[in-house]
């Protein structure tokens, strides 16, 4: 492979930078821009010793510093790798990369290195996206659940429903072929049993998406309820700033307020929304319109209500829309203003929390409830949560596939129809983990990565 050169730190002046090349030529392009303080040549070092030396071009020296050699397979990529470690100055680390190009190496795509590392078979595709999780992690379950997942805990699991099915449609299909001499060693009820337990441990996966969506890309949240109860007040509260404005007027929201907060180990994306009511001018109209939009697309519903006044007409409304757009069940209550004494009483169809968006009062609370309605699964391990949409979507493929097997089995069909839904089954789990899986996807998973990583 053509080698390739990038810088892997994050560009802006730091104590040190890092420039990483990979690919055939790597060290000996290491050797044409590093000159060891020893003497003695960098290739002439043992693999994994830094070595202290000075970088150079044709116009002379221009830095000191370090030089790491990986010698394939034993490397990130699983190619020849050298690690150039220089001060981290703008214009520095900008000649020691342009230095290796003149030097043969040709500039590295985004996420190049972890897709080499991919196509050598040193990560499946969960372990690199694991990798892409890592970096972008914006809350602790979701690092925990990157490196279990970079360790393999994912790849594990999928191997092992892959291998099953393998078995099982092997059998099946050995049946098919010699009915009368009896090769297949599974009867009937044995594969129905066998596919049920691979259906709750696909089912479990795919539950666990919840979890994994929540720690990783976040929960749509709306902020719904009557004007004035406190809806920009909570959302400022739960940020941690004035980023809302908050006025005693009702009908001060009229667009839509977008913010992204960490609440425990979940991600919200928030969305402040108008005070729902009736009437109100042409511009309150259309927010009211926004907020129900909101309501409409929302995983996670924040009902606010003023507990220092009387459930009015007005509260049912609200509730009406939330139980109109399905959302009962994965709508909070929050009873606000519970430092104005002693609150009235509400009737809602979902759970509330006192609390007050004034004194964050209640914030104890209402972190507990959102995070018993993404909870992890008990009996999965963390590292086997399903973190992105597209692992998502092969799980629910492959589920759907063992669902029909079993449907085929149980209907009475004979079993070359249940070993076609098996067949589809392995596909969407050998494209889960990149066994088999068609450029394009991998190219659009790398292209999402950084340059040099
Ligand atoms: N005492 C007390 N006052 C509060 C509390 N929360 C909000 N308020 C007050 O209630 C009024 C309305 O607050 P907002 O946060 O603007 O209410 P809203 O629901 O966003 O109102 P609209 O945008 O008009 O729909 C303001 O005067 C706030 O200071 C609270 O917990 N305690
Ligand atoms: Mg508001």
């Amino acid at each position: 492979m053509r080698t390739i050169s990038a810088i892997s730190t994050p560009h802006g002046v730091g104590a040190v930078s890092m420039i990483r090349l990979s690919g055939d030529d790597a060290i000996e392009i290491a050797e044409r821009v590093f000159r060891p303080v020893g003497g003695k040549p960098l290739s002439h070092h043992s693999a994994r010793q830094s070595v202290y030396g000075v970088f150079h071009d044709g116009d002379g020296d221009f830095d000191d510093g370090l030089a790491t050699v990986f010698v394939a397979p034993n490397s990130y990529t699983g190619e020849n790798v050298v690690e150039l470690m220089c001060h981290g100055g703008v214009l520095g680390t900008r000649r020691l990369l342009a230095a290796t190009f003149r030097a043969g190496a040709t500039p590295a795509a985004a996420g190049e290195y972890t897709k080499r590392a991919f196509i050598n078979g040193k990560l499946s595709l969960s372990q690199a996206e694991a990798v892409g999780a890592l970096i972008e992690a914006k809350t602790d379950a979701c690092l925990g659940v990157g490196i279990r997942q970079l360790g393999g805990a994912l790849t594990k699991k999928i191997n092992l429903c892959f291998e099953k099915l393998l078995r099982l449609t092997s059998s099946v299909y050995a049946y098919i072929d010699y009915p009368e001499e009896d090769m297949t060693d599974m009867s009937a009820d044995e594969l129905k049993a066998e596919l049920g337990t691979l259906k709750a441990t696909l089912a479990a996966l795919k539950d666990s998406y919840r979890y994994g969506k929540a720690i990783s890309e976040g929960v749509s949240c709306a902020i719904v309820g009557c004007p004035n109860v406190g809806k920009s007040s909570v959302l400022n509260m739960l940020i941690g700033e004035e980023r809302a404005i908050v006025t005693p007027i009702a009908g001060t929201t009229r667009d839509v307020v977008t913010e992204t907060v960490r609440l425990g180990d979940i991600l919200l994306r928030l969305s402040d929304t108008a005070g729902i009511r009736e009437g109100g001018g042409e511009i309150e109209r259309i927010g009211i319109e926004r907020s129900i939009k909101s309501l409409e697309g929302a995983e996670l519903v924040l009902a606010v209500f003023d507990g220092s006044k009387k459930q009015s007409d007005a509260d049912g409304e609200v509730i009406r829309h939330i139980e109109e757009k399905g959302k009962t069940a994965l709508t909070v209550g929050l009873i606000n203003k519970s430092d104005k004494g002693r609150g009235f009483t509400y009737d809602t169809p979902f759970p509330q929390i006192t609390l007050s968006a004034k004194t964050g009062e209640g914030m104890e609370e209402l972190k507990k409830a959102v995070g018993a309605l993404y909870a992890s699964t008990e009996d999965l391990g963390m590292g086997e949560t399903v973190i992105n949409a597209r692992q998502y979507s092969a799980v629910c493929r492959a589920l759907s596939a063992v669902e029909n097997a079993l449907f085929a089995l149980e209907s009475g069909f004979t079993q070359d129809v249940a070993g076609f839904d098996m067949e589809e089954a392995m596909g969407a789990l050998a494209e889960l983990d990149g066994r088999s899986v068609s450029e394009e996807i991998v190219n659009d998973i790398f292209s999402r990565f950084c340059v040099g990583k």
